[in-house]
């Protein structure tokens, strides 16, 4: 498994929780990827203008010998299955999954931005990064100081959740 990559995964309907974790039992049942780290969940207020509830977020650290091409095709059939089972009315996510980064591959393709060309703004997909970087992650200093600059400048509100604590809906 010689590619290391980043994924950051959101959920705001249904079992968020659940959700999340069927995405991570999923990423770990193929052959060719290897969870390495999971992050702490986060309840973060949403993103980008739309009206809708809170997401929980998480970031992941997997290892895989997929190409990028192939992992975002494996992700879209994990975010399909999900989706199916559970959403009746179009609308906010069950499951969103994206490649933060790969390596340290750059790419402007429209289908694989990388890196994940929002990663600095947000810090919904920031701070759960941090919880899991490795120590000699090339962007460790820039992402510091990307959250500090949030922190001090926006009104994103993320707060760490336990699982355990949860109203189930
Ligand atoms: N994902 C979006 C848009 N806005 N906001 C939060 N807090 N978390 C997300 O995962 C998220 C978002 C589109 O994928
Ligand atoms: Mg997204
Ligand atoms: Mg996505």
């Amino acid at each position: 498994m010689e590619h290391s990559v980043y994924l950051s995964l959101g959920s705001n309907l249904g079992d968020r929780f659940e959700n999340l974790s069927q995405g991570q039992q999923r990423l770990a049942a193929h052959p060719q990827i290897v969870v390495q780290k999971v992050s702490a969940y986060y309840q973060t207020s949403p993103v980008g203008g739309v009206v809708q509830d809170d997401f929980i977020n998480q970031a992941m650290l997997i290892q895989t010998s997929l190409s990028g091409e192939e992992l975002l095709d494996y992700i879209h059939e994990i975010e399909a299955e999900l989706l199916r089972k559970r959403v009746i009315i179009w609308g906010p996510r069950t499951l969103d999954i994206d490649i933060l980064f790969y390596d340290e591959l750059e790419s402007d393709h429209p289908d694989l931005t990388l890196p994940h060309p929002e990663v600095f703004n947000r810090l919904f997909v920031l701070i759960p990064l941090q919880e899991i970087m490795e120590k000699d992650f090339i962007h460790t200093e820039a992402i510091t100081e990307a959250i500090a600059k949030l922190e001090a400048t926006t009104d994103q509100r993320i707060e760490r959740v336990d699982k355990n604590d949860r109203i189930k809906p």
